[in-house]
Parts: structure tokens; C-alpha cells; sequence
């Protein structure tokens, strides 16, 4: 008995161990940073006094009103102090003479009001700290800038904080399918669990809505543009509400992304044309059901005519055609209709940059008031270095919305150390000339260089294509959140600088050590031109069809020429780089005088620039004293040498950090120095078959040959 009983226990006994241990590591990493706070961190102030003095100012929070948005801003306000203090400040409904709280107030008049609704006002008055707003959400996001202080350790004393956002329409765009896949998403799968939805409600949406919240964030588009008809499914509509109804105490409307030919697919109905009566009635039935099912619904996307999806140009009609049918179906509701203006066709004499311009100037002032335009921020997708796109500044009479990217599809995915603000700042800060000098992409975007709407409420949008996922730190990179942040800071205001949104974020996220968050953010700051040095260096590109991720500038077989890698570099044996100028694609036209002027001449194009617009001789001196060959050398070198540079930053702030998340990143910058490497090589020996010369002291020529290299790639591209 007790030989066979005693293996079975001691089994059994291990077994737990091994459960417990289990149950312990899932709970609590090593180190204890899993990342999945992001910067909502609230953990203990260590330092005492600072402590007291926010204890002190915040001894109750005052409730005088009962909306669910508000509720929600006082709830973050009770956990964020519950953190941050280490204690529990009661909500009260009725402040009295009571002073040294913090009173959340709505729809009262301020002081001085702000700008717009959802502007907020935080101001100390006799040991009172009173957030007002004329909306709730205002509120909400006055409560979340009150813990930003604390969380950035700023003073409370004499407190007088306003804001308003300078953007209406603040959102993410999520590409996620029905099937829980993500397009582009490299942090895991979806968040949504479509399965699970409408009855089970993963507690992880209302983390997203609060992250989201936090930031001023304001919608979510939660599916992708290559939109799958099933979404506007009875069935799947009920899904949608049960996310909406979590999001909307945080002030987040929820959007769809839609298929076009849905009329068809789903309607049986013989056609999509939307000048079809039948059509129109379709949708307008289905947006009633829509706003039946989520009376707040915020609206639709429509990416239409663009990489194979169908569109109104499939009957003849223009985007204003297919934009409009639907806005007439919004208009008896509070939402709008998002029209993508990323198409190009596969014309192998055409220049892809040029193909937004040329199909959406003409229908200036054809779209009906509901509907926004969105525009990428370059002209071509999302490359690590683009020109703003020609757009922006020449549809005076629609409004326009940008898209930026946060998922990193040619920023290296998950692995690379891309900090994005710099790229968002350098576009919204572009001058157009639209107006004059000072028309900035920025004031295209928040309407105030056009004044967009004179009939109704402004149209503005600012709009991120998400990077999240269901990895526990929502981003895969660690380093990633911080996108997400800066995408949210500045969509409520574009003009805060990318150095300012990373020490916030480092100090809400990572540590507060004066030192540590200096290197750091400067690292951050410096970290997308390093990646453009050893990616693709003024002024190359590289969207070429796949993966996005594999370097190949040798790729030249596919059915659409603009789909090949050559077609966007175009080297020679005389040299590298694209001809938009009058001699080539002429594309620069698209732009005003003032700007065609900055980039019409090779000798004095900014390099960022030059290959944008110019093809350029291997041996062209540049204003570095360098020829083109040399120089490029020169970056794809730096470059990759700087990811080593990073590796020792990081090591340096490593006593600053939470050990755990320290060696995410530190492991992950080991890959991107390896990756660096592979990138430069590709590009230095690929180009060095047709530029003829060797490798320039002190660079050293790779190790491995080009043939090592695609060996290397097609692998990497096995299925
Ligand atoms: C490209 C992506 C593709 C998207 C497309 C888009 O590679 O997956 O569907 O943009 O924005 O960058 O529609």
C-alpha cells in the first residue's frame, strides 16, 4: 500500500508545486513589471513629503452629478490616489464647507471656459481643487491630467491647468478581423474576443477604454479596413454594443470599418452602385439598425477602390459618390462617415505618389458635409521617412483627418525601438503654403487653417492605426506604449514637442530619476533616425509587397509593377533614387511653389529628402563633402552602429528601471542590432552591384555576400 501510495504522493505534491509556482509567475513576473499598467501605473510615492503635500489636497473627491462619465473620472481619480498615496480618499456627493478635496464638476460655468466641450479646467481656489468642464468627458479627462501631475510629480499648489483638444475626432484605428488575427499587428492577437461577445465581457476592455481615456482619445474604429461584411450582422452588431456600452463611461464612441459591396454580399441585392435607389435604402436601413443597437455609434470608415477592396468606381462613380450615399444614411444621426484617401492603381506608368492627389483634388467641395477624408501622413505608406503627403493643403473645402501609423509595419514590428513621435511632429509641423507661410499640415488638420464647417459642428480628425494586442503588455515592445501615448497627446494637442510627450511617458511609465529619463529620452528621441539611417536612407522607400519586414531591394517579380521593390528606388548603373521633378513624374507639382522650391533641386534638396524626388549619380558630391554612394555608406553604417550605441544607453539606466521590463527591451535591442546589420548589408551590396565601388573607410565590407543575404531573406519568407 505504502509503495504504491507514496510515488502517487509525492507526485501529487509536486504537481502543486509546480501549480502554485505556475499560478505565482503568471501573477507576479520576476521583477514585477509585466508592462500591462502601461502608464497608469499608479504605484507609491516614495518620496514622503511630496506625498503628504498631494494628501493634503486631496482628502476627498466631490461628486455633484451622476453621469456615468463622471462617476468613471471619479473612480480613476479614487484608484489613482489609492496607488499613488497608499490610501483610500472617500467620493462624496455633497462638498459643504468642506475644503482640501477635489471637486469634479460638469456643465457648470468656469472661470475662464475652454475652448470647446471637452476642454477641461483644473484650478486650486482656498485649499479646493475644482476640474470643470462643460461635458463629463471634459471632466474625465481634467481628472486624468490632476494624476498626470502626481504621477510626474509636479506641484498642486496654486494649480491652474486648461486645455481643450485641438482635434475633435481623437481615434484608433484597430485592423483586426473577425477570425481574432490582427493585419500588421505584431503585439499579439485581437483584443476583441468575438467568441466570447456579447455575453462574457473581458475586463481587459475597460483597461483599454481607461488608457484610452487618459489620453483624450475619443473612438475606436475596432475593425479593419479590409472590412469583412460580417460585422454589419445582426449578430455581430450585438458584439459591437456590449464593447461600446464598456467604452462609453470613458467617453469612447465606437466606429466600424466597412465592406462596400455589403449591399451585395449581405443584401442579395444585384448591385452596390450607390446612385442605385435600392442600394441607398439598404444602407439607410442599416445604419437605423445600427443606431437602434448603439444609439451613440460614432460612425464608419470606408477604405473604397483601394488594393482590390470594392468601391463606387467598380459602377462608374467617384469616392464624393460612394461618401455621400453613405452620409445620407448618417444623417439622421450624431455620426460621421471617414472616407480613406489611400488608393492607387496598378498603372505601370503612373507614380504612385501622385494617385491620392489625382483622384480626390477634383471632388473638392463634392463631399457632404458628414463626411471627413482621412489622409496617411506621406504620400505613398507609411515609410519611415516620407514627405508630408501633397493633400494636405489642397482639398481647402473637405475636411481632411490624418492617419498615422502606431503598429510599426515598416518600423521593425515589435523588435525595433522606433519612438514616433518625431515622425508624427514632423508632418503635422510641415509647412503646405496652402495660406501662405505658417499653413501647417497641423492647422489643415484642426480646421483652423481652412475654418472647414460654417453650417454645423467642425470636422476634424486625428486618427492612429493601433498597436495593440493581447500580449500582456498590450504593444509587444515595451518601448512601443509610448507611440500610443504620443498618438493621443498629440492628437489633443499637436503642438506639444515629442520631448516633452517622452519624459511625461517616461515618468508615468518607467522611472523618475532625473539621469535615467535624460538618456532616455534622448535615446527615444534620436531612436526613428537611426532606424531611417540603417532602413532606408534619404529619401529610399521600401513598400514593396510581403511581409514588410525582410529586407529585399532586389525583389522585381510581381503582378503590379508598384508592388516590386525596384520601382521605388530605381538604381542604376548611374545612380539611385526617384525623379518626381519635371524631368521625371513630375509628382513635386503637386505641391506649392514654396515647397516645390525646397525639393526641386538636387543641389540643395535636404538629404532626408533627395531620393524622394531625385536620382541622383553614384558620385555626385553631396554638401557633406561626401558622393552619394559614400554616403549612404556612411548611414546604412552609422546607423546599424548606433542600435550598439542604444544597447549602452539602456545598460546605463538599468539601475533606474524595474528589472524585468529592463531586459525585455535590453533582449530586444540585441535583435535589432542583429537585424540593423542584415538591413545594411542587403542595401550596401545590393546597390553595390550597380554603384561599382567599394566600401568606404572606415567601414568594413560585410561579411556575408549579397547571395548569403537573399539566401537569408528567403528563408526568412518561408511559409
Ligand atoms: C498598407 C498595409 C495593408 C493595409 C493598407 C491600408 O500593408 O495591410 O491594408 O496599408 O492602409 O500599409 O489600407
Amino acid at each position: 500500500m505504502t509503495y504504491i501510495l507514496k510515488p502517487i504522493f509525492v507526485l501529487g505534491c509536486l504537481l502543486l508545486l509546480i501549480s502554485s509556482r505556475a499560478q505565482t509567475l503568471s501573477s507576479l513576473p520576476p521583477g514585477g513589471d509585466d508592462g500591462y499598467r502601461l502608464w497608469l501605473k499608479y504605484d507609491l510615492i516614495d518620496d514622503v513629503a511630496k506625498r503628504q503635500a498631494y494628501a493634503r489636497a486631496a482628502q476627498f473627491i466631490a461628486l455633484t452629478g451622476s453621469g456615468p462619465v463622471l462617476r468613471s473620472a471619479a473612480e480613476e481619480l479614487q484608484t489613482g490616489l489609492r496607488g499613488l498615496l497608499g490610501k483610500t480618499v472617500p467620493i462624496i456627493s455633497s462638498v459643504g464647507s468642506r475644503t482640501g478635496g477635489i471637486v469634479l464638476r460638469a456643465g457648470a460655468p468656469a472661470a475662464t471656459p475652454p475652448a470647446n466641450r471637452e476642454g477641461y479646467q483644473i484650478a486650486a481656489d482656498r485649499n479646493t481643487l475644482t476640474i470643470s468642464s462643460p461635458s463629463e468627458a471634459g471632466v474625465l479627462y481634467g481628472a486624468f491630467a490632476l494624476l498626470r501631475q502626481m504621477q510626474t510629480r509636479q506641484p498642486l499648489d496654486g494649480l491652474s491647468l486648461a486645455s481643450s483638444p485641438k482635434v475633435q475626432y481623437r481615434m484608433l484605428n484597430h485592423w483586426d478581423n473577425v477570425d481574432g488575427t490582427i493585419e500588421r499587428g505584431y503585439a499579439g492577437g485581437s483584443l476583441w474576443k468575438w467568441y466570447e461577445l456579447p455575453e462574457r465581457i473581458d475586463p481587459r476592455y475597460r483597461d483599454y477604454a481607461r488608457a484610452n481615456a487618459s489620453l483624450g482619445i475619443n473612438g475606436t474604429v475596432i475593425n479593419n479596413v479590409n472590412a469583412s461584411a460580417r460585422f454589419m450582422t445582426a449578430e455581430y452588431l450585438q458584439k459591437v454594443a456590449a464593447l461600446a456600452a464598456v467604452f462609453r463611461p470613458y467617453g469612447i464612441r465606437v466606429y466600424l470599418s466597412v465592406y462596400f459591396a455589403a449591399p451585395k454580399t449581405l443584401g442579395k441585392l444585384k448591385t452596390s452602385d450607390p446612385l442605385d435607389p435600392e442600394v441607398r435604402k439598404w444602407w439607410n436601413d442599416k445604419v437605423k439598425e445600427i443606431y437602434q443597437i448603439i444609439p451613440d455609434f460614432g460612425g464608419l470608415l470606408v477604405k473604397a477602390n483601394s488594393e482590390g477592396e470594392p468601391g463606387p468606381q467598380d459602377y462608374g462613380r467617384t469616392h464624393a459618390d460612394g461618401a455621400n450615399m453613405l452620409a445620407e444614411a448618417m444623417k439622421p444621426y450624431d455620426g460621421v462617415v471617414i472616407w480613406r484617401a489611400f488608393v492607387y492603381k496598378a498603372d505601370p506608368k503612373a507614380d504612385r505618389f501622385r494617385a491620392a492627389h489625382e483622384e480626390f483634388t477634383p471632388l473638392d467641395g463634392q463631399f457632404d458635409p458628414k463626411v471627413i477624408v482621412q489622409v496617411k501622413n506621406g504620400p505613398i505608406d507609411f515609410q519611415p521617412r516620407e514627405p508630408f503627403s501633397p493633400l494636405f493643403g489642397s482639398m481647402p473645402k473637405t475636411p481632411l483627418g490624418m492617419e498615422f501609423q502606431l503598429t510599426q509595419e515598416y518600423l521593425g514590428f515589435a523588435t525595433h525601438l522606433v519612438y514616433e513621435a518625431p515622425l508624427f511632429k514632423e508632418c503635422l509641423d510641415a509647412d503646405t503654403y496652402a495660406s501662405g507661410k505658417g499653413s501647417t499640415v497641423a492647422r489643415v488638420i484642426d480646421g483652423s487653417l481652412h475654418g472647414y464647417r460654417t453650417d454645423g459642428p467642425s470636422r476634424t480628425l486625428m486618427a492612429g492605426v493601433a498597436n495593440t494586442g493581447s500580449n500582456l503588455n498590450w504593444t509587444g515592445h515595451p518601448m512601443a506604449q509610448a507611440n500610443w501615448y504620443a498618438f493621443g497627446r498629440l492628437a489633443w494637442d499637436h503642438t506639444l514637442s515629442a520631448e516633452a510627450i517622452a519624459r511625461e511617458w517616461i515618468g508615468m511609465t518607467l522611472t523618475h530619476n532625473p539621469q535615467a529619463t535624460s538618456r532616455i529620452a534622448n535615446l527615444m528621441l534620436r531612436s526613428r533616425d537611426i532606424y531611417v539611417d540603417y532602413n532606408t536612407p534619404m529619401g529610399l522607400s521600401r513598400p514593396w509587397t510581403g511581409v514588410h519586414f525582410a529586407p529585399e531591394p532586389w525583389q522585381a517579380r510581381s503582378p503590379r509593377p508598384d508592388w516590386t521593390a525596384v520601382y521605388y528606388h530605381r538604381a542604376d548603373s548611374v545612380g539611385v533614387g526617384f525623379d518626381r521633378t519635371a524631368t521625371g513624374s513630375n509628382a513635386l507639382a503637386q505641391y506649392r511653389p514654396e515647397v516645390q522650391q525646397q525639393w526641386n533641386d538636387p543641389e540643395t534638396c535636404p538629404l532626408p529628402y533627395l531620393l524622394w524626388f531625385h536620382h541622383v549619380p553614384w558620385t555626385k558630391k553631396l554638401s557633406t563633402g561626401r558622393t552619394l554612394w559614400d554616403e549612404l555608406c556612411n548611414r546604412f553604417y552609422t546607423g546599424a552602429d548606433s542600435v550598439r550605441w542604444m544597447q549602452q544607453e539602456w545598460a546605463a539606466v538599468k539601475p533606474a528601471l524595474d528589472p524585468a521590463l529592463h531586459a525585455d527591451v535590453a533582449a530586444r535591442l540585441v535583435t535589432q542590432h542583429r537585424e540593423a546589420i542584415w538591413w545594411r548589408d542587403a542595401w550596401v551590396l545590393y546597390l553595390q552591384t550597380f554603384a561599382k565601388q567599394p566600401i568606404p573607410a572606415p567601414f568594413k565590407k560585410p561579411e556575408r555576400t549579397l547571395d548569403d543575404v537573399k539566401q537569408s531573406v528567403e528563408t526568412y519568407l518561408l511559409r
